[in-house]
This record gives structure tokens, C-alpha cells and sequence, in this order.
């Protein structure tokens, strides 16, 4: 396969405004009738031929203004169809074939259980009939959609029902018409037997919007929560953005077999069912709020993304990244905005971060692709909303609202690139974004080394910043961007920020300085007493800081950095430097020691409290096994999982009467409600409860088993199942797990998570329990939940497994990435990540995974595999 350049993007030869599909619905054969009504592109030359992408489509008609063309008259080919000497407008009609039944890819148009669905991004339209598959190319749809009374009742398609009547043999039809011109990607098609779920929106200039949700009937009673998200993420953008509904009619459709999250189709948006589905006792906390941020997504797409959308797929980051800053904002305001702040970090720090030095970094507009669909990562999604909330943070928040309205405004009904929303910025605000811009092209995680000073003579505090970004695959050369670094100088003596005078000019207590050039010099004056400087407050920018904080440094931010995030970060920093020591004592087979500052500040930690309970649960969370690899040069896995048992089995033991008194502080009766404050308080009693069973004491295990079989909630009942099969006693785990799976068996979400907590266990069997799990009726490799929730779960997350010395746990992912490669191409190059890390880890390792990368490039790969394995082995 050949990459796509960015530098050879031409608009189209032609254009459609109208589009017309007829699908007449059959598992095996179904047939879909297009009239395209083209003109050809006002910027392009006359005789240019017409290109229609297509793929796995079998070719029944075609004709040019109702003439049929004869063979020679179009040229036909694996990847489309091009026709020469076509006239400058006129109307094509094509019938093709295709099946459903068959496509395992989940990209187009396929079944999953006994319905039809579609995903079209980025490039599944091109499957369901010949078309110019690409995002410049923006048409109304009228679709008509015909299928069997009995197996489809119901049949959606974007936009509002305009007709539907019944026709012979037990089959009807429903035509529905979008008037809001979109690229093919947002198409959209769903007929089955599904039930709905109905409310009502009236928008801000008093629109009545009718919402529905579709699911299968045992799922009624799991749309309460998806449906309030969406009314709360409707008049949230409203507000927020000035942005409004502008269909009758909004739909979500829960799927069970889905590649993706969820899809923001025109008035159609399609979920993966774990995307949507909650009920307290199915689903934990966590599931809530994911579902919660991604309905609010979805349904900010409509504008971001659908209203105006990218010009070509380099630019996916346009939706992408403004759509995740937009959720991130929006869940912030409804839930606890710092640990809101403090998840999204984590992730992005563990998850990102090691995208970004791993062989498939990638700019945010990558210069080039072999597959899109590779494409959907953390870079383009969280970083390009880390480089939107910069540009928010440097314009301010009123007018980067004056920025977007401004861009919605000029674009509305347009296909358009990055530069065309960072423009809109730089004019509202009258700043000038050009070195900004390098974020968008540059790849890799810029380093920031930082030192201060404290003149006691002069009472000044000198900060010197010097920035760095590691060469990445195809950018040897990097060159400084434009940096903004939030901060604060915390005073030793009285616990508080200071006031910042920077050359002259008063900056208050906590403010924003720019680093522009490899190095800087910044002289605070005026600084009345020794500080410890509080930097990149918020995770101002998205780099890595270090600064030479001692541990009594760190454990002083700990209790005294007016910045939450900071506060929890000094935590992170203060563990991870006692984790160095472990891990060095476990490599040396030195005895390894507590450091007592590291349980004095702990202790302090739960003898304060916090309001937010959910904010103290993050700090008593320690770094995960993946973070604090990702801070060691190379990765010990065995001593990492052996340090930070060491750190967790130790705090059990010094502050096991705290952890015991905050679990049982924090138990409560309530009736379940996803409420920040429950939510917070089931937190910090799981941490609790986490680390007492990390000594596996009696009173703990007790504990847990109480919880489960309280059964009071999934959370809860998630978390003391996870720590009872974790645990070495298999004499508790086993009953557990299996009452669990019993109890569970007919429901696939919740069986995805009894996969997960199982392959993650630390022992030594979790391997062949996933080798073995493979095989239960509840597991398909065609499902990709299952498959991301037990070889995702076991490679991502059991790293002493998955790193197993025998090369067996490679083995297991390299097996199933071969196998996903002919049914599933997109997951298996997502699945196939934790492979592509291989130079991080010792030789011998090292030889093992590579083996694996290279037994998989023997086989015949889709472009999506190929891809990554090549950059992986390059
Ligand atoms: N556009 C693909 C799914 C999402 O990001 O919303
Ligand atoms: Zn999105």
C-alpha cells in the first residue's frame, strides 16, 4: 500500500448536491440504487475524470442521465470506478450488491445480532455503493430504506421521516430526508427490531426536538442516564457555545458490535452499547461517566464536526480535538472539575505520552497516512484538545467563545482545515499564532528542564526554562514552540502564593508566562520569601516539566499548592521518587526500605481530608504500573510491579487503622445515584478498601466479601470482586467469580468486565485463564468489546504477564492480531499497540516481541496492520 500525502490534496473533480439511496434490506444480498446529482468542481479543470470510490461492491447498473453505459465507457478497479468525458453536470444512477452478512470489518454496512448498521467514517461509505467517499464532498441525502415488516420494523436513516407505506410480500419502507448538506462519513442506516425510548428538548429559540433512544428491549431500562446526558449536553452547548439543535428529530442507537465508541451520524448517532447502556447494578461509576462524556460528544459533533467540517482526513483533528475539549469542558462543569482534570491528565501523561515517543508518533495533522483509520489516536484526539485548551488559555475564555462563533459562523456548511479555526482565533484576539501553529506539525512530547533560584540578597527568584522535543519517526530536527506555562511561587514561610512582579509589570498570584525560545531566563521580583515554584499549574501544556524538587519540596506543594491539580501532582512526584529507590533496591536485591516522608504526608493526606472526596482518592491513588514505566529509561516491569506492591503493601501496614476508619466513614446505604458526591464517596472507600486487601489482612477480606455480596451497586460490587481475584486466595476468588458469571451470563457488558478483572490478576495463571476464556460461549473475537475486554485488558494492563520472560503473553496477542487481520482489520492495528512498544524494554524482550512483529508481517496483511507493524519494525 502507498501513503497519502497531505501535500497532494486537490478538491474533487466533481461535487454532489443531492444524493438519493434506496437500500432494499436482506442479510445475505442487499441491493442499494444511488442517483448522484454531480457537477463538476468549479476549481477544476474540464475533462478531469469522475472518481467514485468502491469497494467489495458488486456493480448490477450504471447510467449517465438515465443512458446505461456500456463496458469501456467507465474504468472499474478493486478501490472504484472513474468515468472520462463525463459532462460538466448530470445524474448518475448506479445499482450494486453488497452483503451485510458477511462484512466483519464493521465498516459500512453490516449486521450485528439480528439488526443492520452502519459505520462510515472515516472511509465505510465507499462500501455501500460508489460514491466520492471523501469529506470536501458534501450533499443532501434522501434515503429510502426497505425491509421485512417482521426482522425490521423499524428502519432509520438521518435527517427527518418524510414517507414510509407498506409493500408486497411482508416488507415496508421508510424515506427520510436530511437537509443539512454532509459528507458520506455521516451517513448513516439502522433497521432491526429495536424498542425506543422517547423525551423531549425545546431548544433556546423554542424549537421542539423529539429524542429517541433505540435499543433491544431488555435494554429499556438502561437509557435513563444517556438520555438525561444528552438534554444536559444540549442546553449546556447552548450556552456554552451559542449552539443549537437544528433537526425535529435526534436519535441514539446502542449496538452491540462496534469498532468505535460511538458515531455522530447526522440526527443519528450510533453507540456502541457499552457507550450508552447504564443501570446501577450493571454498571460502575466509571461506566457512567464515560457514557455521560461521550453522548455529549456525539452530540457536540453537530456542529463541530457535521455543521462545519475537515476539508480531508489530515485535518481530523479540527473535530476531533475541539469535540474532546468540548466534552472535557462540559463534564468538567457537571462533575468535579479537578478530578475531572486529574483523570484526563493521568491518562493523557501514561497513554499519550508513550504514542508520542513510540514509533507511530504522529503530528497532530499527520503529513501522511497509509490508513486512516489508524489515525483515530490519542494524539489527534487528546492532544489536539490539550492544543485547543492552550489556544482557549492564551486567547481567554470570552473571546475564544467570540473565536468559535466567528468560525461557525463563516464555515457553517463548509469542509475546512485547521489553520481556517486557528485564523478565526488569531483574528478575534489580534494575537499572533504562527509559532502556535508548530504544535499542530511538529510530533513528540516537548521536555522542559527547569531550574530556580532564590536571591535572598535581592529577593528575587530566577527561573531559567529550557525546552526540548525528542526526535520523532521522519522529524529528526524539532524547533521550539510556543509554551504557556501557568505557575505559582509557593512561600515557604507562609504556605501561600506570592505576588509575581516579572520586568516590571505585577502578575498577581498564580499567572501564565511564555516560554518561546530553547532557553529562558525569567527574574521574579519583589518575592519576599524563599518559595518552591509551583509550575504548569493545570497541566498548562501538554510536555513533560522536570525541576530538581526535593522530597520536602514536594511534600510542602503536597499540603500547600493552592493548585488542586499541582497538589496532586507534587503527591505523584514525591511517590515516584521513592518507587526509584525500590525499583533500584529490587534490581540490586537490596532489602527494600519504606521512606517515611512518603507515609507522613499519606498520613496527613487522610487526617486533613477534603471536600471533595473524590480529589482525596486521587491522591491516595499511587501511580499506575504504565505511568511509572513510562518515567523509567528502560522498563523493568518485574520491579516496578514489586515497587509499587512494596509502597502499597507498606502504607496498608503503617496506616492500616486510618484506611480502616476512612473505608467505614465512607460506607453508605443510599440508593445508587452517579452523583458527584456518591461518586466520591464510593471512590475513597474502594481505595481504602484496595489497599487493605494489598496485605490481604483478615478484617479486609471480610470486607470485601461483604461488599460483593451487598451487592448494592456495580461499583462497589466490581471493585471488592477485582481485589477478591487479585488477592492469592483463589479459596475466596473462586465462588466469587463464579456466583458473578453466573449471575451475569445473558449480559454482554457485564460479562466484558468479568473478562477484564480476571486476565488482569497479577498471578501467575492469568494467561492461560485468558488462553482459556477465549474458548467460553461468551467470547467472540468478532465482538470487539470482547476483545478489547480480555486481549486488551490482559496486554494493556497484566504487564508481568503480558511481558512474561517465556514470551508467551506476545504470543497470545501476535495469535489474535493474525486472526483479526482477515475479520477485523481496524482493531487488530489497535489491538496490536502494546507489541509496537518493544524498544523500551531489555533484550531479551525485546527479541521476543520483535519475533512476534515479524511472524505477523509473514501473513498477508490488511493496510491497517501492515502499516503499523512496518513503522513498528522500521
Ligand atoms: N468520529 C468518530 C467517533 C468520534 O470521535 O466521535
Ligand atoms: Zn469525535
Amino acid at each position: 500500500p502507498q501513503p497519502i500525502h497531505l501535500s497532494d490534496y486537490r478538491p474533487p473533480a466533481y461535487l454532489v448536491s443531492r444524493t438519493e439511496l434506496t437500500f432494499d434490506l436482506a442479510p445475505g444480498t442487499t441491493r442499494v440504487k444511488a442517483r448522484l446529482h454531480l457537477e463538476r468542481h468549479p476549481e477544476r479543470e474540464a475533462g478531469a475524470p469522475l472518481w467514485l470510490d468502491g469497494e467489495q461492491l458488486s456493480l448490477k447498473a450504471i447510467a449517465i442521465d438515465g443512458q446505461p453505459l456500456e463496458e469501456g465507457e467507465y474504468e472499474l478497479t478493486r478501490k472504484g470506478l472513474s468515468i472520462t468525458g463525463a459532462p460538466e453536470a448530470f445524474v448518475l444512477d448506479t445499482e450494486v450488491e453488497i452483503s451485510p452478512e458477511d462484512n466483519t470489518a464493521l465498516s459500512g454496512l453490516y449486521r450485528s445480532g439480528g439488526m443492520f448498521c452502519t459505520q462510515c467514517e472515516a472511509e465505510g461509505f465507499r462500501r455501500i455503493t460508489f460514491y466520492p467517499d471523501r469529506p470536501d464532498v458534501m450533499a443532501t441525502f434522501s434515503t429510502t430504506v426497505i425491509g421485512d415488516l417482521t426482522r425490521e420494523p423499524v428502519l432509520l436513516s438521518n435527517g427527518n421521516p418524510v414517507e414510509r407505506g407498506e409493500l408486497p410480500d411482508g416488507r415496508h419502507f421508510v424515506t427520510w430526508d436530511d437537509p443539512h448538506p454532509k459528507p458520506a462519513y455521516l451517513f448513516a442506516l439502522v433497521a432491526g427490531d429495536l424498542k425506543k425510548v422517547e423525551d423531549r428538548f425545546t431548544t433556546m429559540s423554542g424549537r421542539d426536538v423529539t429524542l429517541q433512544i433505540w435499543v433491544e428491549e431488555e435494554n429499556l431500562d438502561k437509557t435513563d442516564h444517556a438520555m438525561g446526558s444528552l438534554k444536559r449536553a444540549m442546553r449546556w452547548d447552548e450556552e456554552a457555545y451559542g449552539r443549537e439543535y437544528d433537526l425535529d428529530l435526534f436519535m441514539i442507537v446502542a449496538v452491540n458490535d462496534f469498532n468505535m465508541g460511538a458515531m455522530e451520524n447526522k440526527g443519528l448517532n450510533i453507540f456502541n452499547s457499552a457507550a450508552v447502556l447504564t443501570h446501577p447494578n450493571t454498571a460502575t461509576d466509571a461506566a457512567f461517566q464515560r457514557v455521560e462524556g461521550i453522548v455529549a460528544h456525539e452530540y457536540f459533533h453537530n456542529w463541530s464536526g457535521n455543521r462545519v467540517t475537515c476539508r480531508d482526513w489530515f485535518q481530523l483533528s479540527l473535530k476531533e480535538g475541539f469535540t474532546v475539549f468540548r466534552d472535557q469542558s462540559f463534564s468538567a462543569e457537571v462533575n468535579s472539575a479537578p478530578v475531572k482534570r486529574i483523570e484526563e491528565v493521568s491518562f493523557f501523561r501514561t497513554a499519550q505520552f508513550a504514542e508520542d515517543a513510540g514509533p507511530t508518533a504522529h503530528p497532530i495533522r499527520p503529513d501522511s497516512y497509509i490508513e486512516i483509520g489508524n489515525f483515530y489516536t490519542l494524539t489527534i484526539y487528546e492532544k489536539g484538545a490539550e492544543v485547543v485548551r492552550m489556544l482557549s488559555n492564551l486567547v481567554g475564555p470570552e473571546t475564544f467563545r467570540k473565536g468559535s462563533d466567528l468560525y461557525f459562523s463563516r464555515f457553517d456548511g463548509q469542509a475546512v482545515t485547521i489553520e481556517d479555526f486557528v485564523d478565526c482565533m488569531a483574528e478575534v484576539s489580534g494575537q499572533d499564532l504562527e509559532q502556535f501553529m508548530r504544535w499542530y506539525s511538529q510530533a513528540g512530547t516537548p521536555e522542559i528542564d527547569a531550574f530556580g533560584e532564590y536571591d535572598y540578597a535581592n529577593s528575587r527568584y530566577r527561573l531559567i526554562l529550557r525546552q526540548r522535543t525528542p526526535a520523532t519517526p521522519g522529524q529528526p530536527e524539532k524547533q521550539a514552540l510556543h509554551i504557556p506555562i501557568r505557575l505559582g511561587l509557593v512561600g515557604t514561610k507562609s504556605g501561600r502564593d506570592l505576588s509575581m512582579t516579572l520586568d516590571g509589570e505585577s502578575l498577581g498570584r498564580d499567572a501564565v508566562i511564555h516560554l518561546r525560545e530553547d532557553e529562558q531566563e525569567f527574574i521574579f521580583t519583589d518575592i519576599e520569601e524563599a518559595p518552591v515554584p509551583s509550575l504548569l499549574r493545570g497541566f498548562s501544556a501538554p510536555v513533560k516539566l522536570s525541576f530538581p524538587y526535593s522530597r520536602e519540596d514536594l511534600a510542602f506543594l503536597m499540603a500547600h499548592d493552592s493548585d488542586g491539580f499541582n497538589r496532586w501532582d507534587a503527591g505523584q512526584r514525591l511517590t515516584l521518587l521513592a518507587l526509584d529507590d525500590l525499583i533500584a533496591a529490587h534490581r540490586n536485591g537490596v532489602e527494600k526500605v519504606m521512606d517515611t516522608r512518603l507515609v507522613e504526608a499519606f498520613r496527613a493526606l487522610i487526617e486533613e481530608g477534603n471536600d471533595d472526596k473524590a480529589v482525596l482518592a486521587e491522591m491516595l491513588q499511587l501511580p499506575s504500573e504504565a505511568y511509572i514505566a513510562e518515567q523509567q529509561p528502560l522498563v523493568d516491569v518485574d520491579a516496578i510491579h514489586a515497587a509499587r506492591t512494596f509502597i502499597q503493601q507498606s502504607l496498608a501496614q503503617e496506616l492500616r487503622d486510618e484506611l480502616l476508619a476512612l473505608y467505614r466513614d465512607n460506607q453508605s446505604d443510599a440508593a445508587y445515584a452517579p452523583t458527584p458526591e456518591q461518586i466520591g464517596q464510593r471512590a475513597l472507600k474502594n481505595v481504602a478498601l484496595s489497599y487493605l486487601m494489598s496485605i490481604e489482612d483478615e478484617v479486609a477480606i471480610e470486607l470485601a466479601q461483604a461488599q460483593f455480596e451487598a451487592d448494592h451497586n456495580m461499583t462497589d460490587v466490581r471493585q471488592a470482586l477485582t481485589l477478591l481475584v487479585h488477592s492469592s486466595r483463589s479459596d475466596i476468588a473462586d465462588p466469587a467469580l463464579k456466583a458473578f458469571g453466573r449471575k451475569w451470563s445473558h449480559d454482554p457488558l457485564v460479562m466484558d468486565q468479568w473478562f477484564s478483572l480476571q486476565v488482569t490478576r497479577p498471578q501467575a495463571d492469568a494467561l492461560d485463564r485468558a488462553r482459556y476464556l477465549m474458548e467460553h460461549p461468551a467470547f467472540s473475537l468478532k465482538n470487539p468489546n470482547k476483545v478489547r475486554a480480555l486481549i486488551g485488558a490482559f496486554a494493556g494492563q497484566n504487564r508481568v504477564n503480558f511481558h512474561r520472560l517465556d514470551g508467551e503473553g506476545y504470543r497470545l496477542l501476535a495469535d489474535v492480531v493474525i486472526e483479526l487481520n482477515r475479520l477485523n482489520p481496524e482493531i487488530a492495528a489497535r489491538i496490536i499497540t502494546p507489541l509496537t512498544r518493544w524498544q523500551r524494554f531489555d533484550e531479551a524482550r525485546q527479541a521476543l516481541m520483535r519475533a512476534e512483529l515479524e511472524r505477523i508481517r509473514g501473513e498477508e496483511l490488511s493496510p491497517n496492520v501492515y502499516e503499523i507493524v512496518e513503522k513498528a519494525l522500521a
